[in-house]
């Protein structure tokens, strides 16, 4: 799916701004809602999620329906064209509703969706109506626990008292992950128009022999018209002679500048067709995995970096540019090269963003909670596996230009050790889909939990394989030299398997501003300790290809008695100052070549 832009041929109106707001109820709205006035409306910034931004409980912890709605007025000079509605994402499902009349629903907090909107849409004021549903269960991915009562911790169960309480509680989402279940329209809403006859998706693929590039295009159109393609440089003059007509084709390069991380360069694929224009960004650069080595370019890579969330202060998950552009600026201050976007595809605008500054992307699934604690087969227990080949389609077809994103994630830490081969039964088909919708065919993973993972069947046939581990933290919790045992032990085993390794989550609990001589947890001595202790053991192994701690930054997550104002494993605070392991990294990863780091 084309990202909206504004070009000769294509208008583009924003319908961020502040709108009216109502919570609904659990199960559903009211449907005179659809075409009226809000009564007694709450204002509510858009894009941003809605938990966040007034001062009161019952909203930040709302379980069920919220109803949205603004009107905008359609400028005449739309008249004629195609005139299309874009919701960047809705968490977790949408309603939408124009003047009185259902436009559609979509499924899935995390990936683009849009309507045509054809006769409905009149020229003067319409009125749109957007309902939102935040609720998480065995049928939603991310996936939420079963019968909604916020509880947590053991469970205890028997205690007369205890079970009586949770029968009267209030419903509550009980999301079966580790951040707040943030909800509303969380990205931008847009209006867009094209010409009758309009391109309607490009896939590109591109390479190099030599120092000439290539790119291979395929434009999809709806209705007639010549399609003719042109390759226009970073300065957006046209690369002379590289030109093609045709719906498909292959169009050479001359002393192409490769995309590289840390070193972007972008080219556009200019693509005209009848009336219709649309410019596409893209790098030229090959991705591929080579024995136990990652190459881009055909170098080897070793990733440093993060897994991230979208969290911030009153916006929750909502877009945010500034702060993108803030949080590349300190991946680049730390020498890190690399995020996964844990754990669901982030606003395109950051894909955009790391094209263009040369930061490498893990794009992960929204696919987290594929776990029934070990007593169920959550692969027979969940309805989630056509969502879940939608929300790998879906997301493929977003991101698949993007020369940022390097490897798809299929889900993160599903329980692949009590139900093996369920596992594998699942999952393959997916790795398979995943491969075969990425017209660049990168390499597929799936983020495995820390567990036993000689039973696990699935994570060892994965193009990577990319594991989160906490010894030191949740197992061993402390004990720094019996980690790095359990470590080595871990990575024999992994050394067998002739598969490139890295991590893709490991991390400590650190509150800001505890400090302890003897470097015990939840101090920053110990964050740092930890890592430096555990590199070390990373260091003496070929096969490994990528640090990435958990997390980035400290994020919100549900009130319980594991989390002290969320998760605090951020190398920064959530406000985005180091704690004394960034100062670490900092030091270590700019002593770490982006290239050739391992063989
Ligand atoms: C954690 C992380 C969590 O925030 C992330 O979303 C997924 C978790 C650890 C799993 N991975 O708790 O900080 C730990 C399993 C250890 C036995």
């Amino acid at each position: 799916m084309l990202y909206p832009r504004m070009n000769e041929a294509r208008m583009l109106l924003d319908l961020g701004g502040v709108w009216d707001f109502k919570p609904a109820g659990a199960e559903s709205w009211p449907r005179e809602w659809a075409g009226a006035p809000l009564p007694q409306p709450l204002s509510m910034a858009v894009p941003a999620a809605y938990n966040d931004q007034k001062d009161d409980l019952d909203l930040r912890s709302h379980y069920g329906w919220a109803v949205y709605r603004r009107v905008f007025s359609l400028p005449r000079a739309m008249a004629g064209q195609r005139v299309v509605l874009r919701f960047a994402a809705v968490t977790h499902a949408a309603e939408v509703w124009l003047n009185g009349q259902k436009l559609g629903e979509h499924k899935g907090g995390f990936l683009p969706f849009e309507f045509e909107l054809g006769e409905l849409a009149r020229p003067g004021e319409n009125r749109l109506t957007v309902a939102v549903d935040n609720r998480v269960s065995y049928s939603t991915l991310p996936v939420g626990n079963e019968g909604a009562v916020a509880f947590f911790g053991s469970d205890n169960p028997g205690i007369p008292s205890i079970e009586l309480a949770k029968t009267r509680a209030k419903p509550q989402n009980r999301p079966n992950f580790d951040f707040f279940n943030y909800a509303g329209i969380i990205r931008p809403v847009r209006l867009y128009t094209t010409p009758a006859a309009y391109i309607r998706d490009i896939s590109l693929v591109t390479g190099y022999e030599g120092s000439t590039g290539f790119v291979e295009y395929s434009v999809a159109a709806e209705g007639a018209g010549a399609v003719h393609a042109a390759v226009l440089n970073a300065n957006g003059v046209p690369v002379a002679g590289a030109e093609a007509d045709g719906a498909q084709g292959r169009i050479a390069i001359p002393d192409v500048t490769l995309w590289q991380p840390g070193a972007a360069y972008l080219y556009r694929l200019r693509v005209t067709m009848g009336e219709d224009v649309y410019e596409q960004p893209f790098g030229v650069r090959t991705v591929q995995v080579d024995g136990t080595r990652f190459l881009i370019n055909g170098r080897p890579f070793y990733f440093k970096g993060f897994g991230k969330h979208e969290d911030s202060f009153f916006r929750g998950r909502g877009m945010d540019e500034c702060l993108n552009v803030k949080d590349l600026s300190l991946i680049r201050w730390l020498g890190a090269n690399s995020f996964r976007t844990s754990h669901y595809p982030y606003a395109e605008e950051m894909y955009d963003l790391c094209d263009r500054e040369g930061i490498v992307i893990i794009d992960e699934a929204p696919a987290v909670g594929i776990n029934a604690g070990g007593s169920a087969d959550p692969y027979k227990a969940m309805r989630i596996r056509q969502h879940h080949e939608e929300v790998i389609r879906d997301m493929v077809a977003r991101d698949k230009n993007h020369p940022c994103v390097v490897m798809w994630s299929i889900a993160n830490e599903p329980d692949t050790e009590h139900f093996p081969q369920s596992a594998y039964d699942y999952f393959r088909p997916l790795y398979e889909l995943a491969h075969a919708c990425d017209p660049q065919n990168r390499p597929v993973t799936l983020v495995a939990c820390q567990n036993d993972y000689t039973k696990d069947l699935i994570t060892r046939t994965m193009d990577v394989c990319c594991i989160n581990r906490y010894y030191g933290w949740y197992n061993l919790s402390g004990d720094l030299d019996a980690a790095c045992d359990a470590w080595n032990t871990e990575l024999d085993f992994w050394a067998a398997q002739g598969k490139p390794l890295m991590v893709t989550e490991y991390g400590a609990d650190t509150y800001p501003g505890i400090h302890n001589t003897n470097g015990e947890m939840f101090s920053e001595e110990f964050q740092a300790d930890y890592y430096a202790r555990i590199n070390a053991e990373f260091d003496k192994r070929p096969f490994f290809i990528g640090e990435q701690v958990w997390n980035f930054a400290d994020f919100a997550t549900i009130q319980g008695p594991m989390r002290v104002d969320g998760n605090k494993k951020g190398l920064l605070t959530r406000d985005r100052r180091p704690k004394l392991a960034a100062h670490y990294f900092r030091r270590r990863w700019r002593a770490i070549p982006d290239f050739g780091y391992k063989g």
